[in-house]
């Protein structure tokens, strides 16, 4: 080895390590109406009624709710896509992501 070759150090160079994976959160509002926001649950998160009623309520109760978690591109692309659909029917509905610790 010359002076300059790097030497492999760190489990990154052993195995491939699983992507991390992102939350998707809905953030509560006082303006959205409760069944807008099951409604958008139901169609972007494909979860049914009872779940997206249970996600609304707490996002409602508790300021903030986790729905779900994907790969990063997956959730931001959830999120945009919930946050959208807010905005084109007039309503501040907001969803963020976050990286899983
Ligand atoms: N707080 C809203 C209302 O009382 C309903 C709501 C719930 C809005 C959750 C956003 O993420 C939300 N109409």
């Amino acid at each position: 080895m010359s002076d300059t070759d790097l030497k492999p150090r760190g489990k990154a160079e052993l195995k491939t390590e699983k992507p991390r994976l992102h939350k998707v959160i809905l953030v509560n509002d006082d303006y959205t109406p409760r069944e807008f926001v099951v409604r958008v649950l139901k169609s972007i998160f494909h979860v049914n009624e009872d779940l997206a009623y249970k996600i609304m309520m707490t996002a409602h109760r508790r300021g903030v709710c986790v729905v779900a978690v994907y790969t990063k591109d997956v959730a931001e692309t959830k999120a945009t896509e919930g946050t959208d659909a807010g905005r084109n029917a007039g309503y501040p509905l907001m969803f963020t992501t976050e990286p899983e610790e």
